[in-house]
């Protein structure tokens, strides 16, 4: 479940207080792998989800990363060419050496059925946080800056680009089976910064993480792609995608799980919602996707406020229970 680890968990709760900071869960092996186990415990998902955030990689190339309270993630924006020529071309891996022994320290916990899914975000998802400092509601700064100055946003993608290889990489050496590509705030783009700043970069990623790593297996999440998703499939060397809510089913099928498997896409609402709408909405999604490669997820993260009996609800349904 997408962001299965979070708010909505009382075990989670209690640790992020105990944690004092976001990024000290993040940062501290011992409370992130205890974090990426907790909704394994409780609902014997098929994949436990690496417990950290897609922010850390900017937080490892000395950007200022903040996460306050009910606020969401506070950068310290970038606003020139000249301060993304001053970050380093190669985070410090001393910085990011906690988040491989996290997942050191939960492989050897979860049973050979559970996946290990490790993750980053993509380059044009963490960028639009770096330029804006924030999430906002279309992530225009950072779409003003790479059409006002696309050489300079083109080098900061170049820095996301090299610094994922490496910091994916990793991730497989140290125990991962498989990764996902957030890119979040893909759905923003008109179709040819779609190409350029979604498409082209995660077919860069892909491929530099298999010259390391050859099979190692990759979900890409173009979120809200729509009909971009056929060319996404097309171009990036992806063994599976995840695919939001909004998306039509019938155009998934025909396009997109008939060359890779498909991974969704029910609404964190219908989540939320519970009762009948929730039974409704898992039956479509199951019936809609039952002839290809599926794999039952959310189209996006959980909401903070869903009640567990709504997990437990929607898990029971899907596994025929
Ligand atoms: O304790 C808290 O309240 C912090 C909430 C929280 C959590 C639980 C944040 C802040 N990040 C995370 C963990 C996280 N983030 C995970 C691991 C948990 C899991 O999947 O089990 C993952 C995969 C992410 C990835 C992530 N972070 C994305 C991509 C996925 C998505 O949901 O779109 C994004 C956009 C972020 C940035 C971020 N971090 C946190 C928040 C609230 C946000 C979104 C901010 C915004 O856009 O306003």
């Amino acid at each position: 479940m997408m962001r299965q680890a979070g708010r909505y968990l009382p075990e989670y709760r209690q640790l992020r207080e105990q944690a004092g900071s976001f990024l000290k869960l993040c940062f501290t092996p011992e409370f992130a792998a205890e974090v990426t186990l907790q909704p394994i415990r409780r609902f014997h998902f098929d994949g436990a989800i690496l417990f950290s955030d897609i922010l850390v990689i900017p937080h490892a190339l000395g950007q200022t990363v903040r996460f306050e309270a009910g606020e969401g993630p506070r950068l310290d924006p970038l606003t020139s060419e000249q301060a993304i020529d001053r970050l380093p071309l190669a985070v410090d891996q001393a910085i990011l050496a906690p988040i491989y022994q996290t997942i050191k320290t939960v492989k050897p916990q979860l049973d050979a059925k559970t996946a290990l899914l490790g993750f980053c975000g993509a380059p044009w998802t963490v960028a639009t946080y770096m330029i804006a400092g924030q999430g906002t509601s279309d992530q225009a700064p950072a779409r003003l800056f790479a059409y006002e100055k696309p050489k300079a946003f083109a080098r900061l993608i170049d820095r996301l680009v090299e610094n994922s290889i490496v910091y994916l990489t990793k991730q497989f050496e140290a125990g991962v089976d498989a990764v996902q590509l957030f890119d979040t705030w893909a759905g923003v783009l008109p179709p040819e910064e779609f190409t350029r700043w979604c498409i082209e970069p995660a077919a860069r990623i892909v491929d530099g993480l298999r010259r390391h790593r050859p099979g190692a297996r990759v979900i890409g999440f173009p979120r809200g792609a729509g009909a971009m998703l056929a060319d996404y499939v097309k171009t990036v060397p992806v063994n599976a995608v995840s695919v939001d809510w909004m998306a039509d089913r019938a155009f998934v099928r025909e396009r997109i799980q008939s060359r890779v498997a498909v991974q969704g896409n029910l609404d964190p609402l219908a989540l939320l919602a519970g009762g009948d709408a929730l039974d409704r909405a898992v039956d479509s999604i199951l019936q809609d996707f039952r002839d290809g490669p599926f794999i039952f997820n959310l189209g996006h993260g959980i909401l903070p406020s869903t009640p567990i009996a709504h997990v437990e609800r929607m898990l029971a349904r899907v596994r025929g229970g």
